[in-house]
Parts: C-alpha cells; structure tokens; sequence
C-alpha cells in the first residue's frame, strides 16, 4: 500500500510538466495527427505527453503499475492483478486541442482496492490545477495560491441551474426530455476533467457526459467531485468501477455537485420525476 500523502506534491509536479509540455506545442503549433482505431483523435502532444508522464511517475514510484489512455490495451489477465496502480489521461480534450480552443488538461490518479485515492487535474493554459487526497479535501491551485474548494449548495430553486456542457451535448441534453421550466445555464468549456472540475469548485451544478468515456477519464474528476462534497456516477446508476472487467470503456457519466437536491438528479438523467 503506497502512501498516498507522499505521492501527492510530486503527481502535481508531473501532471504540470505534461500540461506544459502540451502548452508549449499547443503555442508553436507544430504537430502530427492521426486517427485511431475508435475514429477518435490523437496527436504527437498525446504521445509526447504520455512519455513523459510514464518515464517520471516510473522514478516516484518504480512498484506501481501504469496504466494510460495511450497505451491502454494491457491484457485484462495481468491488469487484474494489480492492487494499486496509476491511471493516466497525457491529454484530455485532444479535439479541444486541435480546434484551438485552449480548453484541454492532463490528469492523472492513483486507483487503491477498485477506487481513485488521489486525483490532480491540470489545464495548462488557464494554470489551473485540482487535486485532492482521499480524506484531505479537494483544492485548487493556481497563481493566486492554494485554496479548498466545494461543491455549490443551497441552490432554493432550479432556474439557477448551471450545467458544464461540450457545445454538441447541449443539443443532446435539451432533447433528451428535461423539465423545459428550468433555466439551464450552459457553459460550453473544454475537456471532461476540467469541466467535473467547474462543479467540484461550485462553479456549476453538474456536468453530463454523453456517450463513452475511460476510466482515465472519470478517476481524477471523480475523487476531486467526492472531496469537495459531491460525486460522479453513470447515468444507469451504477457505481463506477476501475479495472473490474476487460472494457476500459465506461457509458454516460454524471458529475454532480450537492447530492441532496433531487431535481439535480433528474437534469443529470439518474432520477424520473
Ligand atoms: P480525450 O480528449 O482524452 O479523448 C470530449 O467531449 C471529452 O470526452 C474529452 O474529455 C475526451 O477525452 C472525452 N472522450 C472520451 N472518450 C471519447 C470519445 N470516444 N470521443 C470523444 N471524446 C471522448
Ligand atoms: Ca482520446
Ligand atoms: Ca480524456
Ligand atoms: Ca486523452
């Protein structure tokens, strides 16, 4: 059982590093593309930041296993074995990436016994970063210092909804049968990570994902949501789980802030009126 408290400050380092590493080629603007075998995107930053964060997570902790987007197709029959292991998402929002919109991060976590213990989500461009610790709380660091952050509470009223939403999910969402009396208010920002972020920081109310994600998508987002007192769960309400079956691929998923409003659970999907 590593100890978790220790890994934190260096994970930092190394998911800033990768963000960097992404800024700088995001700003000269010179990379290769390609598309994989899921019709998907990927680029030399992916690749690029993936190394890197391999090659130093292999230094700070040489007894723990590594399991990235990138190179995500370790058989089943040896991943199951592990107890612990990091799991690494180099860059996430690669079509933000190429559109130039800025609105991309890198995240990385540490699974112990099936579930995220420690989570940092980093975006570059913005010099933003959200990490938390199992049991410590969930922060937020930038260039104004460090501060601990929570989900939005209180909310006496749907019409203040905000949901964190990608542009073409929006369409999605407004027709997938939600109250129309509510005032849903969208903001179209950038990768899965960073807006479970926007909600762990109160920032907005809840973020839906439709459509596949992986589990490196989910793992930061998911302990930073539990430490600032909220939760992401998929939309059939089933917990999520990391490295229980062959597929690495997860359905909907829902990040939500205060847990004890229900109407937030029937905008996310979970719960019928
Ligand atoms: P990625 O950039 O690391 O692939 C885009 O809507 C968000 O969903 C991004 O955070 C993206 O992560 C994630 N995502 C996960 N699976 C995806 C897929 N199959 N197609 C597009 N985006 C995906
Ligand atoms: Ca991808
Ligand atoms: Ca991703
Ligand atoms: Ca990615």
């Amino acid at each position: 059982m590593p100890n978790i408290d220790q890994l934190l400050e260096p994970a930092i380092t190394i998911c800033q590093d990768a963000g960097r590493l992404i800024k700088a080629i995001y700003l000269e603007n010179s990379y290769q593309s390609e598309t994989k075998a899921d019709d998907t995107l990927v680029t030399s930053a992916d690749i690029a930041a993936h190394h890197q964060i391999i090659a130093a997570l292999k230094r700070l902790s040489p007894e723990i296993p590594i399991l990235s987007e990138e190179d995500a197709d370790i058989a089943y029959e040896k991943r199951k074995q592990w107890s612990s292991y990091w799991i690494v998402d180099p860059l996430d929002g690669t079509q933000e990436f190429v559109a130039r919109s800025g609105d991309f991060a890198s995240e990385l976590a540490l699974i112990v016994d099936g579930e995220p213990v420690l989570g940092v989500v980093y975006g570059p461009m913005q010099d933003v970063c959200y990490f938390a610790v199992k049991g410590n709380g969930a922060f937020k660091r930038d260039s104004g210092g460090t501060k601990a952050i929570t989900v939005q509470q209180h909310h006496q009223h749907p019409a203040q909804v905000h949901i964190a939403v990608s542009r073409v999910q929006k369409l999605a969402i407004l027709h997938s049968g939600l109250d129309p009396e509510f005032d849903y208010r969208f903001t179209p920002l950038g990768s899965a990570s960073l807006k479970s972020c926007l909600v762990a920081e109160g920032k907005a109310d809840v973020y839906v994902r439709l459509g596949p994600t992986g589990e490196w998508d989910t793992a930061a987002p998911q302990i930073i949501l539990r430490e600032a007192g909220g939760d992401l769960q998929d939309l059939s309400m089933q917990p999520l789980s990391y490295n229980q079956r062959e597929s690495l691929i997860n359905p909907n998923f829902a990040a939500l802030g205060d847990l004890n409003l229900p109407w937030l659970k029937i905008l996310a999907g979970l719960e019928r009126r």
